[in-house]
């Protein structure tokens, strides 16, 4: 198998790298995931990640809180701009820390977007993310990146630029670490 993908990948001029090979083969992707600021105020962060990192069969390979500026918000949510809700969903996004994390692994866009459920919890499944911590289509948790193709890269390269991507060994103690910080 080794053999043959190495060969398919010489085929597709991907170069001779086995391991650029067989992620390419595999579909590894990286995805931009944040816990917004008013499910970080109710204190659901370590919570959220908890089930990120039973649920998604990935790794979290970057993971930070910030409070976004109104210009890294509005570049983030670009395409929402002609929206009535915009203006609120500005507001929310910027009114306090989040937990921004890049977490990489097979097909992990779509998978994200499952764990995390429908926009509106209303219409949220049982056991999602947004099912179990969000209040209202306003208020719903946890921001990921769609499966728009280029979305997730652009979203990963604004919230984190020239980042060096390493695994996290310990998603939920690095999130618990992070999240009493910006408290204090
Ligand atoms: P998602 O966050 O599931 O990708 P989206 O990209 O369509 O959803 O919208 C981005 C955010 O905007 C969403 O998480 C919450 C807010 N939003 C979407 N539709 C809304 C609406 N009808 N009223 C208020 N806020 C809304
Ligand atoms: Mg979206």
């Amino acid at each position: 198998l080794f053999i043959f993908l190495n060969e398919l990948s010489w085929l597709r001029g991907m170069g001779s790298d086995p391991t650029g090979c067989i992620i390419s083969v595999m579909n590894m992707q990286k995805t931009f995931l944040a816990i917004k600021p008013k499910a970080m105020q109710r204190g659901d962060a370590v919570d959220i990640v908890k089930v990120l990192e039973k649920s998604l069969g990935a790794e979290c390979v970057a993971m930070k809180t910030y409070t976004p500026s109104k210009e890294l918000a509005e570049k983030h949510y670009e395409a929402l701009n002609d929206k009535p809700f915009f203006g609120e969903l500005i507001e929310s996004f910027t009114s306090g820390p989040i937990l921004g994390m890049v977490w990489q692994g097979e097909n992990v866009v779509a998978k994200a977007r499952e764990v995390m459920g429908a926009t509106n919890p209303a219409d949220a499944a049982e056991g999602t993310i947004r099912k179990l911590f969000a209040k209202s289509i306003g208020d719903n948790a946890i921001h990921g990146s769609d499966t728009e193709p280029g979305s997730a890269q652009r979203e990963v390269e604004i919230h984190f630029p020239a980042s060096d991507f390493t695994p996290i060994a310990d998603p939920v103690a690095e999130a618990q670490k992070l999240t009493q910080a910006a408290a204090a």
